[in-house]
């Protein structure tokens, strides 16, 4: 065995007993920019009133940007008098507030382009402002529009940045005086200012080391284990206090294995010990609860309470932690410390979760619309071993009926792990291979990490090299070089723009042009890309990833972009794919790093998670998190990345995969086989059932990924997003709302045959398979509901109406012509109301109009409902709906012609409150059927509701019509 490949032999299989290595990853005590950080916080605390944050703004530095929007002005810290910084406000025209520190003329520049990576387009710039200044501070108003109950006051010593709702604070920034911006110096600058009065300073209450704390451990160099980080530019952390006085609860920050709502990791109570922690890395069999750092980073949160929801941006690429506290019930305080940077927050006012995650959505972008074939049923393992490998799994698929879209490719597939590269012993015929997937319309997923083995024979690390696109070792000397699967290995630095064209030409179809050079020739429009290991995973760099002094692009250490480096790889990646195709086809792009912005360009997963009942669980609230962070497209390995789970906990596994919006099953190298038709039934049947089900809901599935890319509303909903004034529901996290009409309640307790799920709503709920009927109430009910092994609590909420598709298909592609059913769930007072999103799934016509949006109804007026088929040509006159681009769209567009014979072969009513006299069409009767049951005047729980069978109306999907139900 050669050196490599016996090193991660080991590192592989080194742990028995599947536990995380907390001790390769730095607690906060380890890094020493953290450690100063929570001293600072804990002497502020000692202190108490006495305690004042040296920083303050020079009044007389304040100018107001012609146009209004913005303001400037110099800032200081009394510790060093001659360090100034400069302060920067500038409003948006949604009411988000961005604050921007940096320092001024300082030894080095801090980096700065963190928000340039994520945002899509400069936000435009508010127009409706008020700005009043006085001696102690300088408050802005909206003067009109939808935030003219909140202000901005800025006063100027201390320094505090505090918005506030009617007068009361919201969101306030450096109220406990913990921003410290640790500013550049030499070394040899003496560790006070002007040595003759360094003892008066330190002796001064309100002097440096009552603030800074005295000693300057880990300012110029840090060990961790074997490793030294040489700190070239010194210390130059940033310490930042963000509170809510008016929240109760945390979320966001994703990548963490906790609860959504975010436990405490400060005071007596505290849950964790550490703060949480974004910087990415590869935390191999991770724990199910802990605050440590996962393989994303997403630094926004919001603080909600049941009158109101904020949030912050923090747009920082250097490794952060995040102290989360609630010093009352009703408010939280966070203390976040990061590594280097400036200061570039971004306030969200709210005032409500659905425009605080608009408010993000605008910022960083929304989640791209994926291909729709990539929301159907992907099977992965490492590794298929072989094209015919990767034939006989499909065949085994289609001979037990199951569907499935995608079957992937994991590193062996590559010769000698050079990404690219058959290794054409075992995959002698790929485009071939390919193709037989295409016959049926399905895809290959390849995976490319982005470590290139440095061999003169991989001609994407030669052309990396000469073109100079790759990561450089400490002072920018040479080519960084490190261990990963290809041995010793080097980087590519998306961070550098000569990268991009390059690799969007590795990915070439059509043997390129110009200029020359090497490209992915046996390749196939149908293969897809997985970016893994990109934090980056480094087997020997220190906490398996890259060392922090390594340089990129433009001369910034890694330090400075270390969380935003995975995303760029992905990012790239997807627009080489995109760009293969001429009209663009929509790529699917699986990364495992990523940050803010990853959204705009893939999906993500939640990594090598465990084969156990806990992962399946903490799976759920991850997922929800990272929608909450604005990437909805997520999921967790089915069945659990390691170990080999039982036949009950696969069939579980995939019942919660069946509801997350990537859905792929996935297996560590060292398991046993468990493609679904290895099982024995009833497991097999009821994992097919599951499968098909995802298949048959992919018309809600793709109408709640149209609405989040359209307006940021996450895919998956949690309680505290469908219910926001219903506090009960606030720490709800094991169960969630598919779009808007569909509540899921996962079972991932071994032997369970019941389960309970909450109902925050005075509403109906029908469960979707049997249609018991329950009842919800304001402040929040809790049912019991059967959950036996084939059985999944899913539920209809009363009011909704839910297009699906029910004809059993191999492949997405092929349910295209399909026609659908209507369950349409009455609610309380006999209403019900639902959308439909449909386009090609593959183009981007969508952009230019080429789609179908309905929205059903279904009214009713006495003891006559009428179900129709609206499209928004039937709305009233400038009733809005957000994100439809009504410019370009028009109902008749190519797209909705070409789906003119598509129809509705049935509708099922429940809730009537009586068999009705007639169902008709244009006056004419239709075929039906109708079972009794409870109906909507009912309170019921655990009755049968009735239920109208509407057969085939034979009405179009794409067309108006109205049936008219009389009772
Ligand atoms: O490429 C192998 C695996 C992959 O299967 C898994 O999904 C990734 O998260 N990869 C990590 C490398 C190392 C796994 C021990």
């Amino acid at each position: 065995m050669r050196g490599w490949s016996l090193y991660a032999f080991l590192f592989l299989f080194s742990s028995v007993g599947f536990a995380v290595k907390s001790q390769d990853f730095k607690t906060c005590s380890q890094s020493g920019f953290c450690r100063r950080g929570r001293a600072l916080a804990e002497r502020a605390k000692d202190a108490g009133d006495a305690w004042k944050s040296p920083y303050s703004v020079d009044p007389s530095s304040l100018t107001v940007s012609p146009d209004r929007a913005s303001f400037m002005a110099a800032v200081e810290s009394s510790l060093y008098p001659s360090i100034k910084f400069s302060l920067e406000l500038r409003v948006h025209d949604d009411g988000v507030v961005r604050v921007r520190m940096d320092e001024v003329d300082g030894l080095h520049k801090r980096y700065d382009e963190t928000a340039s990576w994520v945002l899509p387009k400069e936000p435009t710039i508010s127009r409706d402002l008020l700005w009043t200044a006085n001696n102690t501070a300088i408050s802005l108003g909206y003067s009109r529009g939808k935030h003219d109950d909140v202000d901005v006051v800025v006063t100027y010593n201390p320094l505090t940045i505090v918005m506030s709702k009617n007068g009361k604070p919201q969101i306030m920034i450096n109220g406990r005086g913990l921003l410290h911006m640790e500013h550049y110096r030499s070394k040899d600058t003496p560790a006070v200012e002007g040595s003759d009065n360094a003892q008066a300073v330190l002796d001064t209450a309100g002097s440096r080391a009552w603030f800074e704390g005295d000693k300057e451990e880990d300012f110029w160099e840090e060990k961790f284990k074997s490793w030294t980080d040489k700190k070239p530019k010194g210390p130059e952390s940033l310490s930042l206090d963000i509170d809510f006085p008016e929240s109760q609860r945390l979320y966001g920050i994703p990548q963490h294995a906790t609860r959504l709502d975010l436990p405490t990791t400060t005071g007596e109570e505290a849950v964790y010990s550490d703060p949480y922690r974004l910087y990415n890395a590869d935390v191999f069999e991770y724990s199910a609860s802990s605050p440590m750092s996962l393989y994303g980073s997403i630094p926004v949160l919001y603080a909600h309470h049941y009158d109101g929801t904020v949030g912050v941006f923090n747009a920082i690429g250097s490794e952060t932690w995040i102290d989360v506290y609630h010093p009352s019930p009703r408010s939280s305080q966070t203390h976040w410390i990061s590594e280097s940077g400036i200061l570039d927050v971004f306030l969200l006012p709210g005032p409500n979760p659905e425009d605080v995650l608009a408010q993000y959505g605008r910022l960083a972008g929304t989640q791209s619309l994926p291909p729709l074939w990539s929301l159907g049923y992907h099977q992965c393992r490492w590794n298929y071993v072989s094209s015919d490998d990767i034939r006989a799994v499909q065949s085994r698929f289609d001979a037990e009926d199951i569907p499935l879209d995608v079957l992937w490719l994991d590193i062996e597939y590559a010769e000698e792990h050079k990404y690219f590269m058959w290794d054409h012993k075992t995959f002698p015929d790929p485009v071939d291979m390919v193709n037989d997937l295409s016959a049926y319309g399905r895809k290959l997923v390849a995976i490319i990490d982005p470590h290139l083995k440095r061999t003169d024979d991989f001609p994407v690390y030669k052309e990396a090299q000469e073109k100079g696109v790759l990561v450089k070792s400490k002072n920018g000397e040479s080519d960084y070089e490190g261990w990963c699967w290809s041995g010793s290995s080097s980087w590519l630095d998306m961070f550098n723009p000569k990268s991009w064209e390059w690799w969007r030409r590795l990915f070439a179809i059509d043997p390129p042009k110009q200029p020359e050079g090497w490209h992915w020739t046996q390749s196939t429009k149908d293969i897809h890309v997985w970016n893994d290991m990109n934090e980056p995973s480094i087997f020997n760099g220190p906490e398996i990833t890259m060392e922090k002094d390594a340089v990129h692009y433009g001369g910034w250490e890694h330090r400075d972009v270390h969380n935003i480096n995975g995303m760029l790889f992905a990012n790239q990646t997807f627009k080489a794919l995109e760009a293969r195709m001429s009209p663009p086809e929509r790529p699917f792009v699986l990364t495992r790093s990523f940050f803010a912005g990853s959204q705009r360009f893939g999906a993500m997963w939640t990594g090598d998670n465990l084969g156990t009942w806990e992962h399946m669980a903490v799976g759920i609230k991850m997922v929800l998190a990272n929608g909450l962070g604005g990437f909805s497209f997520a999921g967790s390995d089915v069945g659990g990345f390691f170990g080999n789970p039982e036949p009950e906990m696969l069939v579980r596994w995939y019942q919660v995969g069946a509801f997350m919006p990537f859905f792929r099953a996935h297996a560590h190298i060292d398991t046993k086989r468990r493609e679904p038709y290895l099982l024995d039934d009833p497991y097999k049947s009821i994992i097919r059932d599951t499968i098909r089900l995802r298949y048959a809901m992919l018309p809600v599935w793709y109408t709640a990924f149209w609405k989040a890319s359209a307006t940021g509303m996450p895919v998956l909903r949690p309680q505290f997003v469908m219910f926001p004034g219903e506090k009960n529901g606030f720490g709800i996290d094991d169960q969630f709302y598919v779009g808007d009409s569909i509540l899921v309640k996962p079972v991932t307790e071994e032997g369970a045959d019941e389960t309970q799920v909450y109902l925050g709503e005075d509403e109906h709920y029908y469960d979707y398979f049997t249609y018991t009927m329950y009842r919800g109430a304001h402040e929040g009910r809790l049912i019991t509901v059967p959950a036996a092994l084939d059985q999944i609590p899913v539920f209809i909420r009363g009011g909704t109406i839910v297009p699906t598709r029910e004809r059993h298909r191999r492949s997405v592609s092929l349910t295209k012509r399909d026609p659908f059913t209507l369950r349409v769930a009455l609610d309380h007072q006999g209403h019900a109301n639902g959308t439909l999103y449909l386009d090609d799934g593959d183009s981007y016509d969508y952009h230019e109009g080429g789609f179908i949006w309905r929205e059903f109804a279904a009214k009713r007026v006495k003891t006559t409902i009428t179900l129709s088929n609206n499209d928004h040509g039937a709305r009233k006159p400038g009733e809005a709906v957000a994100g439809v681009d009504f410019q370009t769209y028009s109902p008749g567009n190519e797209f909705a012609q070409s789906a003119a014979n598509v129809r509705v072969e049935k509708v099922v009513v429940l809730g009537l409150t009586g068999k009705p006299v007639s169902v008709t069409l244009g006056g004419v009767e239709l075929a039906w059927e109708y079972t009794p049951g409870y109906g909507w005047l009912e309170r019921q729980d655990g009755g049968k509701a009735s239920v109208l069978t509407i057969k085939d109306p034979k009405v179009p999907i794409a067309k108006y019509w109205e049936i008219v139900i009389t009772l």
